[in-house]
């Protein structure tokens, strides 16, 4: 773990020990969670490198229109997600947080992650504020009302079990041994297809990507194929093999996630405004998240303004770009830096 403020990189020992004796006597404590806090459960972020996004274009995944367009797409991408969910377990840093919460009743988690994670280290649901729904929860996409709370079924259709979802649906190959993930093939349609787009089609013929450009990112013997055009992504799965809502028994079940251009929940909104409005916040903690995508990038702001000093825990320098001079910058794995300074044990509780 390297850690360092903004303005300088003082001895790390003494960092350590000002925020854990600020969070000693920290009451009232915001912790700003993005999908970097299940990163070393094994699940992939959205915009890092192997991320879920890397493959996509965002919005034929995470929009309602790209669930119109083609719902057994979406369906495939959420339905890998829930099974890799399920599959993992939460890791120190989801323990830590549910132990923090513990001893500080004043604890609130505003966490844009899913997965499920947060809950399974017993964290508190009353503390745990879900800004972006959860992926086993279902509700109709026709919104007629009806809503499936912890649903944990995998396969929920056979047309969603595992053999039948297309691996590329995910991000890049995963990891599995230690080895560089090899970038999938639809990885390098899509860098093809983004270079057209920004270069034209006469540019692009020049500089296109040959099948000696592609053979690295093969395997020995797997056939070379270099993209004409952009992919057309289809599951061509129609809409009666999907998850059907039984409350109207017209429109189809969708994951209960927030999709970009869809309001964050009533509740948990009205939620955050309590907790903003009332009195001071003690501390707040961003935490394994790119701080891009609103209302969740505006709220460590909200926070400082009623008097939070702000802790930063990321891989990345460039994801705390807001950080200033005064806040404490821990640069690592959170599952290894926030049992680190959380160390609730030493904790008034
Ligand atoms: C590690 C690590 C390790 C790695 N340890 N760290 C104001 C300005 C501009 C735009 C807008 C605005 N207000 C609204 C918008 C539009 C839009 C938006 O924000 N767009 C931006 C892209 C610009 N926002 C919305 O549309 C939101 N809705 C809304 O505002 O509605 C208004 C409305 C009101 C009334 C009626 C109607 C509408 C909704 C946003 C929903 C976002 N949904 C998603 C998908 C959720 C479901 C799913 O999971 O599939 O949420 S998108 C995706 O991004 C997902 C995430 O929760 C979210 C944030 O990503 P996160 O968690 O930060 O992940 P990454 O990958 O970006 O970052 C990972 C970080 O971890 C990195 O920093 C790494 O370095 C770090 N890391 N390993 C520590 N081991
Ligand atoms: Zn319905």
């Amino acid at each position: 773990m390297s850690h360092q403020t903004a303005a300088s990189a003082p001895d790390p020992a003494q960092l350590v020990a000002s925020f854990k004796s600020h969070l000693a006597q920290s009451t009232r404590i915001v912790t700003i969670i993005g999908a970097g806090l299940s990163a070393s459960s094994g699940l992939p972020t959205f915009r890092d490198v192997n991320g879920l996004w890397c493959n996509h274009d965002v919005f034929l995944i995470a929009s309602p229109a790209g669930f119109r367009r083609d719902p057994g797409l979406v369906w495939q991408f959420y339905s890998e997600r829930r099974r890799a969910a399920l599959r993992a377990a939460p890791n120190p840093a989801h323990y830590a947080l549910a132990n923090l919460a513990e001893a500080k009743p004043g604890f609130v988690a505003l966490s844009q992650n899913v997965d499920g994670l947060l809950q399974r280290a017993g964290m508190d649901a009353k503390q745990l504020k879900l800004l972006h729904g959860n992926l086993f929860d279902l509700s109709c996409a026709g919104n007629c009302g009806y809503v499936d709370y912890n649903n944990f079924v995998d396969p929920l259709c056979e047309v969603l079990s595992e053999g039948r979802v297309r691996s590329n649906v995910m991000g890049a190959d995963v990891d599995e041994g230690g080895k560089p993930p090899k970038a999938s093939a639809l990885l390098f349609e899509g860098i093809a297809a983004k270079n057209k787009k920004i270069l034209g089609e006469e540019k692009f013929a020049e500089v296109a990507p040959t099948a000696k450009d592609a053979a690295p990112l093969r395997e020995l013997g797997e056939e070379v194929r270099v993209p004409e055009a952009a992919p057309e992504l289809h599951s061509g799965i129609e809409k009666e093999e999907l998850p059907q809502c039984p409350g109207c028994g017209e429109h189809l079940l969708r994951p209960r996630v927030v999709w970009f251009g869809e309001a964050l929940p009533e509740d948990v909104m009205e939620d955050v405004d309590n907790l903003f409005k009332e009195e001071k916040i003690d501390l707040c903690i961003v935490l394994g998240t790119s701080s891009t995508v609103w209302p969740a990038a505006g709220f460590c702001e909200e926070a400082r303004a009623k008097g939070a000093r702000v802790a930063w825990v990321n891989m990345s320098a460039k994801d705390c770009k807001s950080a200033r001079s005064e806040d404490w910058v821990f640069l690592g794995d959170a599952a290894v830096v926030l049992p680190e300074i959380l160390n609730t044990s030493e904790n008034e509780k």
